[in-house]
């Protein structure tokens, strides 16, 4: 719930209210500290005193990824690098990633956030969260971690990886609530069935996204782990998880319309479409101050509603996502761009511009095989030359998108040629 100062739930009123004074500040805070925003602004004769209120919001321009690779590392931050104390990054759609940085107060509302979405998991100070997003620069593991412990739980770093020890610890150390991907979750669910120690743990609840996953797949987890399981959305552009999440009756994401005001708009017009519809998500940063974002394209594809949910909240619901409006995949959490593979393989010799990602779902695991053309002569010359530039571009791609890849090496003209948009994957996971 947001409260408002008499301790009441926030109505939409009020929120709106709330929600324009953060708007001017926040467009003011762009158009003085980043020359980006204010040079867009004045070539579109917007000064920031016509932004007076919510209402005003369709006067700005978009944001896009693309503006985060212009300016890389970080020119769209507003503030000095000595306000700025962490830094995360996530991959962009070619070599560059898309950098993220953060003011101790935004460090605190992001904790918070995380907390709240905590809480609508039924987390409480009394339990145990083992965070099993990857920490680094991807902002699922830190996210995770500061948003318990603000809550005042205990927190165990556990990140990805080892899952026969994750899942001793869970055991030995009575975890009550888990957060990782929901594909991991079905993982670690699989392993502890095989172990028989599904009736041994205290697992009771689990906040699980930064992939897609069907509301079967929810009810697959719950049933199996015997525990509540919840949907947590958040990309880190606009903070990390934590933007929305679902509540008990799962009739979609809450978002924390407070520190991020949400707009549904058409991907081909740009406009605003209307309440249920599906459109690309957008959000306008309303708090932060490392890197507020003005409507930022998110390309994720749902619905808004703004009607109250059973659960006596009265922020706007957003869907479960339907899809993306590009090309980004999600490898077991891992953002990666086609583009991604194509440039690593550009730099290197010995290999053409062709080639095919196939995505698959070995029992909950996603996995990558990356099929590359490559010259003739490494077919007639020794084997073992083939084995080393095997190894030597598996190495290149597992730098380039951070994730482990097998990779297969074919002759010249294996991979079928399109009349049209060339097709570089094959996503043979059907999530159910
Ligand atoms: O995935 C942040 C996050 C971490 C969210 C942990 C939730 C839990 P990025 O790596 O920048 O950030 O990827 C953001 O992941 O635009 C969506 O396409 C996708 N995504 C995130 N959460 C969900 C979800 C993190 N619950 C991108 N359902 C986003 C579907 C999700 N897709």
């Amino acid at each position: 719930m947001i409260w408002n100062e008499s301790k009441e739930c926030m109505s939409r009123d009020e929120l709106q209210a709330l929600q324009s004074k953060r708007l001017v500040k926040t467009v003011n805070r762009v158009y003085h500290n980043v020359e980006y925003y204010r040079k867009r602004m004045q070539k579109e004769g917007i000064e920031p005193g016509d932004i007076r209120g919510i209402e005003d919001l369709s006067k700005l321009p978009y944001t896009t990824k693309d503006d985060l690779r212009e300016t890389y590392p970080f020119g769209l931050f507003a503030a000095p690098q000595s306000e700025i104390v962490r830094i995360h990054a996530s991959s962009g759609t070619t070599g560059k990633a898309t950098v993220v940085g953060y003011t101790r107060k935004d460090i605190d509302i992001w904790a918070e956030c995380v907390a709240r979405a905590l809480t609508q998991a039924g987390v409480t100070r009394d339990d145990t969260v083992q965070v099993a997003y990857g920490y680094g620069l991807f902002t699922g593991g830190l996210g995770a971690h500061y948003g318990a412990e603000y809550l005042g739980a205990r927190v165990v770093p556990q990140s990805t990886g080892n899952t026969k020890k994750l899942v001793t610890m869970m055991k030995d150390f009575g975890v009550t609530a888990i957060a990782c991907t929901p594909s991991y979750l079905l993982h670690i669910a699989e392993l502890l069935e095989e172990m028989g120690e599904i009736d041994n743990i205290k697992l009771k609840a689990a906040v699980c996204g930064a992939e897609p996953w069907t509301d079967n797949m929810r009810r697959q987890i719950e049933e199996k782990l015997h525990i509540n399981a919840f949907d947590i959305y958040g990309l880190s552009e606009v903070m990390g998880p934590g933007v929305a999440c679902d509540c008990q009756y799962h009739k979609g994401l809450h978002v924390y319309e407070d520190h991020f005001l949400p707009e549904i708009i058409s991907p081909e017009t740009l406009l605003p479409v209307g309440e249920n519809e599906t459109g690309e998500l957008v959000f306008t940063t309303l708090t932060k101050e490392g890197l507020p974002l003005i409507r930022y394209r998110t390309k994720d594809l749902t619905s808004i509603h703004y009607d109250q949910c059973e659960c006596g909240r009265t922020l706007a619901r957003i869907s479960r996502f339907t899809g993306r409006t590009d090309d980004m995949l999600i490898i077991r959490g891992v953002n990666v761009f086609p583009s991604q593979i194509e440039s690593a393989l550009l730099e290197m010799a010995g290999t053409t511009p062709h080639y095919l990602m196939i995505v698959d779902r070995v029992g909950n695991l996603d996995t990558l095989e990356v099929q590359v053309e490559v010259e003739e002569r490494f077919f007639s010359d020794e084997i073992k030359e083939l084995e080393s530039l095997t190894k030597k571009i598996s190495h290149v791609l597992q730098n380039a998108i951070g994730l482990a890849v097998k990779v297969k090496l074919v002759e010249p003209r294996t991979i079928e040629r399109s009349m049209g948009k060339a097709v570089h994957v094959i996503d043979n996971r059907k999530l159910v």
